[in-house]
């Protein structure tokens, strides 16, 4: 709490203002608990708005914002869809920016693990509370002169839910309100839901105060000063300066996992980067399963999955991220916390994805992609599904006539679609049911043009763990660092951990410790092997003849066998009736030598970035693989 008091000595004479004395414009102060309006006083006599906001998630407030950012030039209306809007940002404000984003905890350990010496440490950043509150009150002070101060009560979860949580974000970007409103469950019912309780306390702005008469633009930010910062002791985040995606969209990277992990971790459950998925067999029997990828490796399209298997059918609960308790019974259940999907959009086309492309006709804002004369959108990857000979195209820089020969892409690659959930035409009947849904299976994966095969099964609990402590990817264009190199993501949680990796570890492995839970199985998938540059696998639909090999493990089918890297599919276990020919034996082909240049990998990983936290049950499963690799005979267990 010292943040907080800091907070109070630093603007005490201001607080004389109260959120009744301010202009409130909108909604009503009476609505919402002494602790709201108290959090509202704190912020606004710092902040300095023109004007307060009481967000009530209503048709006809969302109307109103749409007028307004229309207004300011920051949304574009799309006449070619219904209730679609485009956006563009400022070219500098584009992603998620690591480099800023800090966990503020008395003692760095707790944040983040401490790597080797000379060592750069890439599993988050730390900086001490009181001088990150210090400079944070420095540029917070005035920072919503001539602006609405929005006060959003939103829920992650289904409105109480007991796996629910509820947090009040303050903004000055009305862009936010309305992605907040998709992405979240927003507005009045939420602050009746809260009470009087505590609730995660959320203050944005994008750090472009309208002082002395400086005029607005359209997409208002403030780059060099950019910080996203959590709080974890006083469950407060805090970020200036960006009004893009996971750095103004408090609910989703900061609370739901940051913030998120440190709960789950204090109160015994999970909260991950994981898709959540439900599928059915021709006989009828549904499963569950959660998958975590790193950013943009297909997560919303598998989640989606049209599969290709007749009979078949995917139904999704969620795109990004999963919260997991297990229950009274031992049985791990798991909810969607968000209420819409923030995906990608190059890459999405009806050959790719064709759920999202019919998820994304209507009430939906896109931000950098490109626009077409007919006011519609493209993106790279529709090529082959709009015919660009009866329309100009618009790049997201706004470069008209935009034509692929300009070499440049038409929308960025970070370009995204924000859309309702519930508008998805495979969203799993059970996606909101407030008990979550039971998991059979979790998988690992990422892009890994090497080495790993298509798929294979932890031999183990603590195997599992190891693979997901092991995962690594090629880069992606969701964060600021791009290239091809293959990056270390543990979890798919690299950018996403609220506390030291290693303690994560341990509460992972710490499950696996209870006899009375029902543990599901781990995977590990890549539809991403390649051979003489080309994928191997066909991926998207076809990924369902994966599924069905998972689904059948988890119902106890012979069809795997025991590998030293882990159970790989028997041969034929994989139906591949109907699909081109495929090279499988290349696809599980299993190289000593680059598995055990794997394994000094993941060992050169954990001596750099976790030496004083790498548990002693994580390094027994990286010793066990290297000695397995190194003395059984391979062509034997592979036969
Ligand atoms: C996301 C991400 O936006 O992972 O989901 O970057
Ligand atoms: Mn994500």
């Amino acid at each position: 709490m010292r943040s907080i008091t800091l907070l109070r000595n630093v603007y005490r004479p201001l607080v004389l203002r109260s959120v009744r004395q301010l202009s409130v414009t909108y909604g009503n102060p009476e609505s919402l608990s002494p602790k709201v309006k108290q959090f509202i006083d704190e912020k606004a006599a710092l902040c300095k708005p023109a004007a307060i906001h009481i967000c009530d998630g209503s048709d006809s407030e969302a109307q109103m914002l749409a007028d307004v950012l229309i207004k300011s030039g920051t949304w574009k209306k799309l006449p070619k869809y219904e209730n679609c809007y485009l956006a563009r940002t400022d070219p500098r404000d584009v992603a998620r920016v690591e480099s800023k984003t800090l966990i503020c905890t008395p003692e760095q350990r707790e944040a983040i693990p401490t790597p080797a010496p000379g060592v750069q440490g890439t599993l988050g950043k730390w900086q001490d509370p009181d001088s990150m509150m210090e400079s944070l009150n420095e540029r917070f002070n005035g920072c919503m002169e001539g602006r609405t101060m929005y006060v959003m009560p939103f829920s992650m979860g289904p409105v109480g839910s007991p796996l629910s949580k509820i947090g009040i974000q303050l903004t000055d970007s009305p862009y936010t309100v309305s992605s907040m409103r998709v992405m979240t469950r927003m507005g009045s019912n939420v602050a009746q839901a809260l009470g009087d309780q505590d609730f995660i306390k959320c203050l944005h702005s994008v750090g472009y105060p309208l002082s002395n008469g400086r005029s607005d633009v359209p997409w208002p930010c403030n780059p060099e000063q950019t910080v996203i910062t959590h709080f974890p002791e006083n469950n407060e985040i805090i970020s200036f300066g960006s009004g893009y995606g996971g750095n103004s969209l408090l609910g989703k990277k900061c609370f739901a996992l940051r913030l998120g992990s440190i709960l789950a971790k204090k109160e015994g459950w999970l909260a991950e980067h994981m898709l959540i998925l439900g599928i059915t067999n021709p006989a009828g029997v549904k499963k569950y399963i959660a998958a975590a990828f790193p950013s943009a490796c297909g997560k919303t399209n598998l989640a989606m999955m049209r599969p290709s298997l007749p009979g078949w059918k995917v139904e999704c609960v969620g795109d990004d991220i999963a919260w997991m308790r297990f229950d009274d019974n031992g049985v791990l259940r798991a909810i969607n916390p968000e209420n819409g999907f923030f995906g990608v959009a190059p890459g999405t086309s009806y050959a790719t994805n064709p759920q999202a492309m019919e998820t994304i006709k209507k009430n939906t804002v896109f931000t950098n992609v490109a626009e077409t004369s007919d006011g519609g959108v493209f993106w790279e990857g529709l090529e082959d599904e709009m015919d660009l000979s009866q329309v100009s195209v618009t790049s997201w820089l706004g470069q008209e006539n935009w034509t692929k020969e300009s070499g440049k892409p038409s929308s960025h690659p970070n370009s995204r679609f924000c859309t309702p959930s519930g508008q998805c035409p495979v969203i799993d009947p059970a996606w909101e049911d407030p008990a979550g849904v039971p998991i059979s299976a979790l998988l690992f994966g990422g892009r890994r043009p090497s080495t790993i095969p298509l798929v294979l099964e932890a031999n183990s609990w603590n195997h599992g763990v190891y693979l997901g402590a092991a995962m690594r990817s090629e880069a992606t264009a969701a964060a600021e660092h791009g290239g091809k190199v293959i990056m270390h993501d543990p979890f798919a949680m690299r950018p996403f951990f609220g506390y030291n990796f290693g303690d994560y570890i341990k509460h992972w492995l710490s499950f696996g410790e209870k006899d009375n839970l029902k543990l599901p199985q781990i995977f590990h998938v890549n539809w991403f092997r390649k051979q003489d540059g080309k994928f191997i696998w066909p991926g998207f639909g076809e990924n369902s003849r994966v599924l069905e090999w998972i689904f059948d493990r988890t119902d106890n089918a012979e069809n795997g066998h025991v590998t030293p890297v882990g159970i790989l599919p028997k041969p034929g276990s994989i139906n591949t009736e109907g699909l081109s020919p495929v090279d499988m034996d290349t696809l599980f082909s299993i190289n000593k030598e680059e598995w055990l240049a794997e394994c000094d990998a993941v060992q050169k990983y954990f001596n750099e970035q976790i030496p004083h936290d790498t548990p002693a049950q994580l390094q027994q499963e990286l010793d066990n693989l290297r000695s397995k690799l190194k003395h059984e005979n391979m062509e034997a267990n592979l036969g």
